[in-house]
């Protein structure tokens, strides 16, 4: 693809460069407002500015837990080209979670929406370095509280880019691990503009015009690239929208902001589709539809299709290379694979021993390409598990047919739910922690639409009862533990669990219990 990384040596010229392109052009759109791309950047250089003021040093992280509103490219654009690590945060993450965020980046400032200021208390603060809490998007009571307007107060508007390279570290975003401890992946200055070379050229290809929304959020590698990377390399607009992306609020958004393309995961083409006011809403404004993360089943695309005129473009991507790398093109759709290789990317299917699949067989998925996370912070373990050489495993099985690559399963136990990872093993000792439940199995349920979903096999303590309520119960627990997309669907309830020989919960008979 002809991508030289030398010119890009900080990732704030994909917003910057539209200064000389096009100040004048909304950037930015939304319910809380609209900035122009001159605006933005005044405001970017205004939160770089007040970064430095504060005493920050080159290469420190700053943990953002924003939603998707303008505060969040503006902060975010100002902290990388001021030389500043952006962390971006899930803002359902519990406090546990939280305070292991806060000491893993060595932070000493955070970003905070002021609706959630209260997710900031002294028990999540604990044992960690942060000093202030900015808060943005309005005003929180609290000690090391300080208001977004008064720490951006009297900051210049322009703002010098640091002498950074492209191979330094950026920012970070975390995953979810197999060992249930979430993983900091750090990306550099050129990932984001490698992604726009790749994917964005090849497949996207946005116009100017183009105004894109993204349902996932900014926090995740998918809405990061949607909002942020790909609108702004080509001077087009972003329409952010805070709060949960529910169906009827969307198809409200769309109606409204006229969005020409939308990014969704397969979890909200189906809400949308099935959403009882779809089909009296004006879709119109809508050219293109994105999917990824999961596999789209064909009544859905059909679906979505007869409501738009065109059906969702799907393809796969991860946090660890930044976005896509498989895709279908707008105009050949292979309903059922995650896609074709996007140029840029290299792909290889391997055996158990690293060897080369033969035509036809399936493997493990090996993928190289320049959006490619370096490591994971302190976590040598995982990054050599993970990052060999310059190829990132990525624990994904697949076969590939006619160039176009058909998912079989993980390698490893996490199943992706709504399009993010979840690991079995810790909603299994959330459930076992509740006062209900004598021990439970937790595994992965495809529904008929291919969705993936969690199913829970569950033995209750004496005197506990089974039946909707306790289903609720249970379902209710796991969500307020854990985070919501954690929850188990389906609960079923059993005498015994059956064991192995050594005593160990027999996954492979409890996958033969008929679903209820
Ligand atoms: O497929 C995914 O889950 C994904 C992850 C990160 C960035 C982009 C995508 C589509």
């Amino acid at each position: 693809i002809g991508f030289d990384k030398t010119a890009h040596p900080n990732c704030s010229s994909i917003l910057w460069d539209n200064l000389a392109r096009n100040p004048d052009k909304l950037a930015v759109i939304g319910p809380i407002g609209s900035l122009t791309y001159a605006e933005l950047v005044a405001e970017a250089s205004r939160w770089g500015n007040a970064f430095i003021a504060a005493g920050l040093q080159r290469g420190e992280r700053i943990p953002f837990f924003l939603d998707d509103t303008p505060a969040c490219p503006a902060a975010f654009f100002g902290a990388v080209r001021a030389g500043f690590v952006p962390v971006l945060l899930n803002i359902q993450t519990t406090p546990d979670t939280l305070n292991f965020y806060l000491k893993d980046t060595g932070a000493r400032i955070a970003l905070c929406e002021a609706a959630l200021a209260d997710k900031f208390g002294a028990e999540v603060l604990d044992g960690t370095a942060v000093a202030q809490v900015v808060t943005v998007n309005g005003v929180a009571d609290g000690t090391q509280r300080i208001a977004a307007v008064n720490f951006l107060n009297g900051q210049p508007d322009e703002l010098p880019c640091a002498d950074t390279g492209p191979d330094d570290m950026a920012f970070w975003m975390y995953s979810s691990g197999s060992t249930g401890r979430p993983k900091g992946i750090v990306h550099l200055h050129h990932d984001m503009a490698y992604t726009q070379a790749s994917f964005g050229k090849y497949v996207l290809k946005l116009s100017k015009e183009d105004i894109c929304f993204s349902a996932p959020k900014i926090y995740f590698a998918y809405g990061f690239g949607n909002s942020f990377t790909f609108p702004f390399s080509i001077g087009a607009t972003t329409l952010l929208v805070a709060g949960q992306p529910l169906p009827e609020a969307v198809l409200d958004t769309v109606e409204t902001f006229k969005p020409t393309v939308i990014f969704g995961l397969p979890t909200l083409y189906t809400a949308l589709v099935r959403a009882s006011s779809a089909k009296t809403r004006d879709l119109s404004s809508l050219r293109q539809s994105m999917s990824a993360a999961e596999i789209l089943s064909e009544d859905v695309y059909n679906a979505w299709k007869h409501l738009t005129g065109h059906g969702p473009t799907e393809g796969l991507g991860s946090t660890e290379l930044l976005h896509i790398y498989l895709s279908n093109q707008l105009d050949d759709h292979r309903i059922g694979a995650a896609g074709a290789r996007v140029p840029g990317y290299e792909i290889r299917l391997v055996t158990p021993d690293g060897e080369p699949v033969e035509p036809g067989e399936e493997g493990a998925m090996l993928i190289r390409g320049h959006s490619s996370a370096p490591c994971y912070w302190n976590r040598a373990d995982k990054t050599s598990e993970t990052m060999r050489g310059d190829w990132m495993a990525t624990g994904d099985r697949f076969v590939e047919r006619d160039g176009y690559y058909y998912f079989l399963g993980r390698t490893d136990d996490l199943i992706k739910v709504s399009g993010q990872w979840v690991w079995p093993m810790e909603v299994e000792r959330c459930l076992n922690e509740h006062p209900d439940v004598h021990e439970c199995a937790i595994l992965a349920h495809e529904l008929e639409d291919r969705r993936m979903t969690l199913r829970a096999v569950v033995k209750l303590r004496d005197g506990a009862v089974h039946g909707d309520v306790q289903t609720r119960i249970l379902r209710d627990y796991v969500k307020s533990t854990l985070m919501p997309h954690k929850y188990p669907r389906i609960i079923q309830y059993v005498a015994e669990l059956p064991k192995t020989g050594t005593g160990k919960i027999d996954r492979q008979s409890l996958l033969k219990l008929p679903v209820p």
